[in-house]
């Protein structure tokens, strides 16, 4: 390899320099946004680079830091970028990397690039967004580094010592700049820690850590790093053991099928638990397909096939009976699919849509093939795996029944809301919300409380139905989740039509305790579970009664939480006349308090409900967590409080 390093610079620079100001202009086009989710992806674009040298074979470590200015170090034991002169641009070819906008794809020679941030942009779009950026390389025994501010080079790439010549990595240090990065440049530790794990589990023995050193310890005063290490052997079956990790699994193994077809390399592990929902990610060259794709369909095509075959064959299912949907074979499956491929198309619209027809038809066959095989061997996984989906397809036959029943019932008698909705007189839903309260106290005084024009009340009897513990049938017969159904006028699954929405904000409103906390959960379990574009859109809400109401001197001071009340009492005094009642639940409330407090639009506060869609997986696991019997989990999860919901002030 070429030691030379070039200070001169060439007419090319000049075209350079153009192409990093493009990124500076409208720096959106090139990393999704400059909130902090574009903060953010800086890192994943720069840890791409080191994974694809893992994924070469000469990596397996990455260290990411988050330092205490928020600049960010991200430093793998590969070859090193090349220092050599790259002869087309004449200038080093880690020179390149930085100073040169690449359109993704090839660049440096053999292999192809695999992974890529969500934009696949790569390092000199980092570059051109930091305040400054230092890269530093180890190689052959020495150490190289080149310094660029918002883009531009500083000086030549230069040596600046000796190391060990077994020693060879390459290491980089940015700070975003505050003038792209306006809204923040604090960095988050568990978004980090997010995408972190899961490229660690997407590629087997890649050992990535994080660490956080602004964490300084209270009592000492001293610095006291948070350091997290993400290592799996297994790859995506320790991925698919981590997401079924509070659920009960139905079979002990991993199913796992690998294999390469049409330059196309496919991976899938998959594994059923006793519970009624999917949770199956997609992804393709490292990066989440949340609307799936070509890859999923070939999957799901896979499965659907080779599972009725073999009930077919083995006389699970008789001739006389319909097949097996691909809805029943996965119902309360967890499965990742992850797929390799040199050159990946994604829909227009969405760009998240795989779109190349290889990737279907590899995918298809090798799980075809390889699952075929595996319940051949395995007769016992094969029976219970076919006997939860032959239960299933008879649920959802009588669900189907069930609902056509309603259909039917509604098309007779007209739309008929629920008879204990306290509906508004406002039709226009844009002005109209509607509070589901829990318990009929609590409604009594909300239904005299509210603003009748535009706010509906829903009552609902005690807890509702946990819709990830019931099949379909049951879940549809509920009196409480087809009232809430009928109120919002959307419909469900096939029919809903987000259109007809009756009231945009939907609030739900439960005690200011662990079991109103229980109750809202399983209220948004059931509408992230059938209705998650109400979620999406941003229709769904929290209400936030106080915990205390404090009175002194004919006056009266709410408290929200505990700091809230604290705050109050310094500034009022700590008098023996102060009066504290804590409310345990809204039924304490009269109407007039109530919607002093909660209701009124003025003076309330919302928690609007939203989900982070680069964590859905997560989601997902807290919905479980929450839900599930496994009581451990559960106590962890409260503690380390709900990631789906933001605050916003209202
Ligand atoms: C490319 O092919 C020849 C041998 O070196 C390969 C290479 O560039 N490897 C590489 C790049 N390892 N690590 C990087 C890298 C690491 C960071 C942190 C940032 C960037 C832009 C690249």
């Amino acid at each position: 390899m070429a030691t030379e390093i070039n200070g001169e610079y060439g007419a090319d620079q000049i075209d350079i320099l153009e192409g990093l100001e493009a990124v500076r202009k409208r720096p959106g086009m090139y990393i999704g946004s400059t909130s902090g989710r574009g903060l953010h992806h800086l890192v994943y674009e720069i840890v791409d680079n080191s994974v694809d040298e893992a994924l070469a074979g000469f990596c397996d470590t990455i260290k990411v830091t988050i330092n205490k200015d928020n600049s960010i170090t991200v430093e793998d034991n590969g070859r090193g970028i090349p220092i050599g002169i790259n002869h087309k641009a004449g200038i080093p070819a880690v020179e390149v990397v930085f100073t040169m906008l690449h359109a993704g794809g090839k660049f440096g020679g053999g292999g192809y690039k695999v992974s890529g941030g969500l934009h696949g942009v790569g390092a000199s779009v980092v570059n051109a967004l930091s305040e400054w950026l230092e890269v530093t390389i180890y190689q052959e025994g020495k150490v190289y580094r080149q310094r660029y501010e918002k883009g531009k080079v500083c000086y030549a790439l230069k040596e600046i010592g000796v190391c060990d010549p077994k020693k060879t990595g390459t290491t980089v240090v940015f700070k975003p700049d505050k003038t792209v990065f306006q809204e923040t440049t604090v960095y988050d530790f568990d978004i980090l820690k997010q995408r972190l794990r899961e490229m660690a589990f997407l590629t087997k023995n890649l050992k990535i850590i994080l660490c956080d050193d602004r964490i300084v310890d209270e009592e000492t005063g001293k610095d006291k790093p948070l350091v997290r290490e993400f290592h799996y052997e297994g790859g995506i079956k320790e991925y698919v053991t981590y997401l079924n990790r509070s659920k009960t699994p139905l079979y002990d193994t991993i199913l796992y099928f690998e294999g390469m077809k049409d330059n196309v390399y496919v991976e899938v592990a998959m594994q059923h638990n006793d519970s009624y929902t999917e949770s199956s990610y997609s992804f393709v060259n490292n990066i989440n397909t949340p609307e799936g794709g070509t890859h999923l369909a070939g999957f799901r095509n896979a499965i659907t096939k080779t599972f009725n075959d073999y009930a077919r064959n083995n006389k699970l299912l008789k001739d006389s009976e319909q097949n097996l949907s691909g809805e029943d074979i996965r119902e309360g499956l967890t499965s990742i699919i992850s797929i390799k491929i040199e050159d990946p198309q994604f829909d227009s619209q969405t760009k998240q849509k795989l779109g190349n027809s290889e990737a279907r038809g590899a995918v298809d066959s090798i799980v075809s093939e390889q699952l075929t095989y595996y319940l051949e061997q395995n007769p016992t996984v094969a029976k219970l795996i076919c006997e939860k989906s032959i239960l299933s397809q008879r649920a959802r036959e009588a669900a189907r029944k069930a609902r056509d029943l309603t259909r039917r019932k509604t098309a007779l008698e007209g739309m008929s809301l629920p008879g204990k909705l306290a509906d508004c007189s406002d039709k226009d839903p844009r002005n109209c919300e509607i509070y589901i309260v829990e318990g009929d106290s609590a409604g009594g005084s909300a239904k005299t409380a509210r603003s009748r024009a535009t706010q509906a009340i829903l009552p609902l009897r005690g807890k509702i139905l946990n819709v990830e513990k019931a099949r379909l049938d049951k879940i549809y017969a509920n009196a409480e989740i087809k009232a809430m159904i009928t109120a919002f006028g959307t419909g469900i699954h096939d029919d809903f039509d987000i259109t007809k929405l009756r009231y945009h904000k939907i609030i739900i409103m439960t005690d200011a305790d662990v079991d109103g906390a229980h109750i809202a959960t399983l209220m948004l379990t059931f509408l992230y579970r059938f209705m998650p574009e109400l979620i999406k859109g941003g229709y769904v809400y929290l209400a936030q009664p106080p915990l205390y109401k404090l009175e002194k001197n004919k006056k009266v001071w709410y408290a929200y939480s505990d700091e809230e009340l604290n705050k109050i009492l310094t500034e009022v005094g700590r008098d023996q006349n102060n009066r504290i009642q804590r409310y345990k639940g809204l039924g304490e409330m009269d109407p007039e308090q109530l919607w002093e407090t909660t209701m009124d639009p003025e003076k309330r506060i919302l928690l609007r409900v939203t989900i982070d869609e680069e964590a859905e997986s997560e989601i997902d696991l807290t919905f479980t967590t929450l839900m599930g019997d496994k009581v451990e989990p559960r106590r962890e999860f409260i503690e380390e409080n709900a990631r789906f919901v933001k605050n916003l002030d209202i």
